[in-house]
Protein backbone atom coordinates (compact mmCIF):
# COMPACT_ATOMS: atom_id res chain seq x y z
CA UNK A 1 0.00 0.00 0.00
CA UNK A 2 2.05 2.82 -1.12
CA UNK A 3 2.15 6.28 1.61
CA UNK A 4 3.65 9.46 1.25
CA UNK A 5 6.26 9.79 3.66
CA UNK A 6 4.60 13.37 6.46
CA UNK A 7 4.11 13.96 9.77
CA UNK A 8 2.60 12.61 12.23
CA UNK A 9 1.57 9.51 10.10
CA UNK A 10 2.41 8.37 6.49
CA UNK A 11 -0.38 9.60 4.47
CA UNK A 12 -2.81 8.55 2.94
CA UNK A 13 -4.26 6.82 6.37
CA UNK A 14 -5.63 4.07 4.65
CA UNK A 15 -2.42 3.49 2.18
CA UNK A 16 -5.27 4.22 -0.72
CA UNK A 17 -3.37 6.57 -2.80
CA UNK A 18 -3.89 6.58 -6.63
CA UNK A 19 -3.64 9.39 -9.46
CA UNK A 20 -7.55 8.99 -9.82
CA UNK A 21 -8.45 9.73 -6.21
CA UNK A 22 -5.90 12.47 -5.84
CA UNK A 23 -5.29 16.16 -6.56
CA UNK A 24 -2.78 18.68 -6.63
CA UNK A 25 -4.69 21.79 -5.53
CA UNK A 26 -2.46 24.83 -5.60
CA UNK A 27 -3.78 28.13 -3.92
CA UNK A 28 -3.80 31.93 -4.85
CA UNK A 29 0.13 31.43 -6.43
CA UNK A 30 -1.20 35.35 -8.21
CA UNK A 31 0.90 38.33 -8.63
CA UNK A 32 -1.10 39.69 -5.78
CA UNK A 33 0.20 37.66 -3.28
CA UNK A 34 3.95 36.80 -4.51
CA UNK A 35 4.26 39.91 -7.37
CA UNK A 36 5.89 43.08 -7.24
CA UNK A 37 3.23 45.85 -6.92
CA UNK A 38 0.83 43.48 -5.79
CA UNK A 39 -1.45 43.32 -3.27
CA UNK A 40 0.60 41.64 -0.22
CA UNK A 41 3.79 43.93 -1.63
CA UNK A 42 1.66 47.21 -1.08
CA UNK A 43 1.08 46.04 2.36
CA UNK A 44 4.57 46.20 2.57
CA UNK A 45 5.46 42.32 3.51
CA UNK A 46 8.67 40.41 2.25
CA UNK A 47 8.30 38.96 -0.80
CA UNK A 48 10.70 36.34 -0.75
CA UNK A 49 8.63 34.53 1.74
CA UNK A 50 5.47 33.73 -0.65
CA UNK A 51 8.08 33.56 -3.29
CA UNK A 52 9.62 30.67 -1.60
CA UNK A 53 7.07 28.29 -2.82
CA UNK A 54 7.46 28.90 -6.72
CA UNK A 55 10.04 26.53 -7.81
CA UNK A 56 8.48 23.32 -5.32
CA UNK A 57 5.36 23.65 -6.96
CA UNK A 58 6.94 23.85 -10.26
CA UNK A 59 8.53 20.22 -9.76
CA UNK A 60 5.60 19.15 -7.85
CA UNK A 61 3.47 20.21 -10.54
CA UNK A 62 5.14 18.47 -13.47
CA UNK A 63 5.59 15.26 -11.30
CA UNK A 64 1.61 14.96 -10.59
CA UNK A 65 0.90 16.01 -14.26
CA UNK A 66 2.87 13.59 -15.47
CA UNK A 67 1.05 10.19 -13.40
CA UNK A 68 -2.18 11.82 -14.55
CA UNK A 69 -3.21 13.51 -11.30
CA UNK A 70 -6.06 16.02 -11.11
CA UNK A 71 -4.60 19.17 -11.07
CA UNK A 72 -6.70 22.30 -9.49
CA UNK A 73 -5.66 26.18 -9.53
CA UNK A 74 -7.55 28.92 -7.21
CA UNK A 75 -7.52 32.48 -7.47
CA UNK A 76 -8.59 34.59 -4.73
CA UNK A 77 -10.28 37.92 -6.22
CA UNK A 78 -13.86 39.72 -6.45
CA UNK A 79 -16.18 41.05 -9.43
CA UNK A 80 -15.47 44.38 -10.88
CA UNK A 81 -17.82 45.27 -9.42
CA UNK A 82 -17.13 44.48 -5.88
CA UNK A 83 -20.90 43.69 -5.46
CA UNK A 84 -18.94 39.74 -3.51
CA UNK A 85 -16.58 42.19 -1.45
CA UNK A 86 -17.44 42.37 2.46
CA UNK A 87 -17.32 45.93 3.51
CA UNK A 88 -15.48 44.61 6.34
CA UNK A 89 -12.53 43.31 4.13
CA UNK A 90 -12.53 46.31 1.97
CA UNK A 91 -12.45 48.32 4.96
CA UNK A 92 -9.60 46.03 6.47
CA UNK A 93 -7.12 46.66 3.41
CA UNK A 94 -7.37 50.26 3.47
CA UNK A 95 -6.14 50.54 6.69
CA UNK A 96 -3.44 48.78 5.78
CA UNK A 97 -2.64 51.01 2.49
CA UNK A 98 -4.04 48.26 0.04
CA UNK A 99 -7.48 48.90 -0.53
CA UNK A 100 -9.04 45.72 -2.75
CA UNK A 101 -10.38 47.31 -5.34
CA UNK A 102 -8.48 50.45 -5.84
CA UNK A 103 -6.12 51.08 -8.16
CA UNK A 104 -2.17 49.83 -7.90
CA UNK A 105 0.49 49.10 -9.74
CA UNK A 106 -0.85 45.96 -11.60
CA UNK A 107 -4.31 47.55 -12.03
CA UNK A 108 -7.19 46.82 -9.14
CA UNK A 109 -5.93 45.23 -6.14
CA UNK A 110 -7.34 41.53 -6.25
CA UNK A 111 -10.26 42.33 -8.93
CA UNK A 112 -10.90 39.76 -11.31
CA UNK A 113 -9.39 40.47 -14.83
CA UNK A 114 -6.83 42.82 -13.89
CA UNK A 115 -2.79 41.64 -13.94
CA UNK A 116 -2.30 41.13 -10.22
CA UNK A 117 -4.95 38.72 -9.59
CA UNK A 118 -4.10 36.76 -12.27
CA UNK A 119 -1.27 33.62 -11.30
CA UNK A 120 2.04 33.55 -11.92
CA UNK A 121 3.92 32.96 -15.35
CA UNK A 122 5.68 30.09 -13.96
CA UNK A 123 2.66 28.29 -12.37
CA UNK A 124 0.06 28.92 -15.43
CA UNK A 125 -2.59 27.01 -15.59
CA UNK A 126 -2.42 24.39 -18.58
CA UNK A 127 -5.18 24.09 -20.83
CA UNK A 128 -8.10 21.54 -19.72
CA UNK A 129 -6.43 22.28 -15.94
CA UNK A 130 -9.64 23.36 -13.36
CA UNK A 131 -9.34 26.74 -11.96
CA UNK A 132 -11.39 27.98 -8.44
CA UNK A 133 -12.30 31.41 -8.17
CA UNK A 134 -12.73 32.29 -4.92
CA UNK A 135 -14.26 35.39 -3.47
CA UNK A 136 -13.09 34.48 0.13
CA UNK A 137 -9.87 32.84 1.90
CA UNK A 138 -11.44 29.36 1.77
CA UNK A 139 -11.49 27.40 -1.65
CA UNK A 140 -15.61 25.48 -0.75
CA UNK A 141 -17.06 28.80 0.20
CA UNK A 142 -19.44 29.93 -2.34
CA UNK A 143 -17.40 27.65 -5.39
CA UNK A 144 -18.14 24.59 -7.29
CA UNK A 145 -15.00 23.01 -5.62
CA UNK A 146 -17.03 20.06 -3.43
CA UNK A 147 -18.85 19.24 -6.71
CA UNK A 148 -15.89 18.82 -9.06
CA UNK A 149 -13.83 16.58 -6.41
CA UNK A 150 -17.14 14.64 -5.27
CA UNK A 151 -17.67 14.35 -9.64
CA UNK A 152 -14.17 13.04 -10.20
CA UNK A 153 -13.89 10.41 -7.29
CA UNK A 154 -11.16 12.63 -5.72
CA UNK A 155 -10.61 11.82 -1.52
CA UNK A 156 -6.91 12.87 -1.24
CA UNK A 157 -5.60 16.36 -1.56
CA UNK A 158 -2.29 17.50 -1.80
CA UNK A 159 -1.99 21.27 -0.49
CA UNK A 160 0.20 23.88 -1.70
CA UNK A 161 0.52 27.74 -2.20
CA UNK A 162 -0.03 31.14 -0.34
CA UNK A 163 -0.88 31.96 2.67
CA UNK A 164 0.12 29.24 4.59
CA UNK A 165 -1.91 30.48 7.76
CA UNK A 166 -5.02 32.05 5.65
CA UNK A 167 -5.87 30.52 2.25
CA UNK A 168 -4.00 27.28 2.14
CA UNK A 169 -5.08 26.71 6.26
CA UNK A 170 -8.44 27.96 5.58
CA UNK A 171 -9.01 25.42 2.47
CA UNK A 172 -7.48 22.28 4.35
CA UNK A 173 -9.77 22.89 7.61
CA UNK A 174 -12.74 23.38 4.84
CA UNK A 175 -11.73 19.97 3.73
CA UNK A 176 -11.11 18.07 6.23
CA UNK A 177 -14.45 18.92 7.53
CA UNK A 178 -15.46 17.47 4.65
CA UNK A 179 -14.16 13.90 4.65
CA UNK A 180 -11.29 14.63 2.69
CA UNK A 181 -7.56 13.32 3.29
CA UNK A 182 -4.84 16.48 3.48
CA UNK A 183 -1.58 16.80 3.23
CA UNK A 184 -0.04 20.55 3.07
CA UNK A 185 3.31 20.33 1.64
CA UNK A 186 5.79 22.58 3.90
CA UNK A 187 8.22 23.63 1.11
CA UNK A 188 5.58 24.58 -1.31
CA UNK A 189 3.61 26.96 0.87
CA UNK A 190 4.57 30.26 2.30
CA UNK A 191 3.03 33.32 4.73
CA UNK A 192 3.72 36.80 5.22
CA UNK A 193 5.30 35.97 7.98
CA UNK A 194 7.83 33.09 9.17
CA UNK A 195 6.72 32.37 12.46
CA UNK A 196 3.04 32.02 11.24
CA UNK A 197 4.17 29.77 8.43
CA UNK A 198 5.50 27.44 10.82
CA UNK A 199 2.85 27.82 13.66
CA UNK A 200 0.35 26.61 11.25
CA UNK A 201 2.32 24.04 9.72
CA UNK A 202 2.65 22.88 14.01
CA UNK A 203 -1.12 23.13 14.29
CA UNK A 204 -1.58 20.36 12.02
CA UNK A 205 0.59 17.76 14.14
CA UNK A 206 -1.62 18.10 17.04
CA UNK A 207 -4.28 15.93 17.88
CA UNK A 208 -2.76 13.09 15.51
CA UNK A 209 -3.19 15.14 12.65
CA UNK A 210 -6.30 16.95 13.61
CA UNK A 211 -5.89 18.45 9.93
CA UNK A 212 -4.46 15.85 7.91
CA UNK A 213 -0.45 15.73 7.58
CA UNK A 214 2.66 17.93 7.12
CA UNK A 215 4.97 16.47 4.09
CA UNK A 216 7.17 17.93 1.62
CA UNK A 217 7.68 18.45 -2.36
CA UNK A 218 10.67 15.42 -2.42
CA UNK A 219 8.34 12.64 -0.59
CA UNK A 220 5.25 13.59 -2.85
CA UNK A 221 7.29 12.67 -6.20
CA UNK A 222 9.11 10.11 -4.97
CA UNK A 223 5.56 8.28 -3.44
CA UNK A 224 4.04 9.42 -6.58
CA UNK A 225 6.72 8.35 -9.18
CA UNK A 226 6.13 4.91 -7.81
CA UNK A 227 2.68 4.59 -8.26
C1 LIG B 1 -4.69 36.38 2.04
C2 LIG B 1 -4.36 34.30 0.87
N1 LIG B 1 -3.69 36.17 2.88
N2 LIG B 1 -4.33 33.80 -0.36
N3 LIG B 1 -4.98 35.51 1.04
O1 LIG B 1 -5.37 37.38 2.15
O2 LIG B 1 -3.84 33.72 1.80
Amino acid sequence: MPHIASAPYAWPFDGDLRPANTALIVIDMQTDFCGVGGYVDKMGYDLSLTRAPIEPIKALLAAMRAKGCTIIHTREGHRPDLSDLPANKRWRSRQIGAGIGDAGPCGRILVRGEPGWEIIPELAPLPGEIVIDKPGKGSFCATDLELILHTKGIRNLVLTGITTDVCVHTTMREANDRGFECAILEDCTGATDLGNHQAALKMVLMQGGVFGTVSNSKAVIEAIGAL
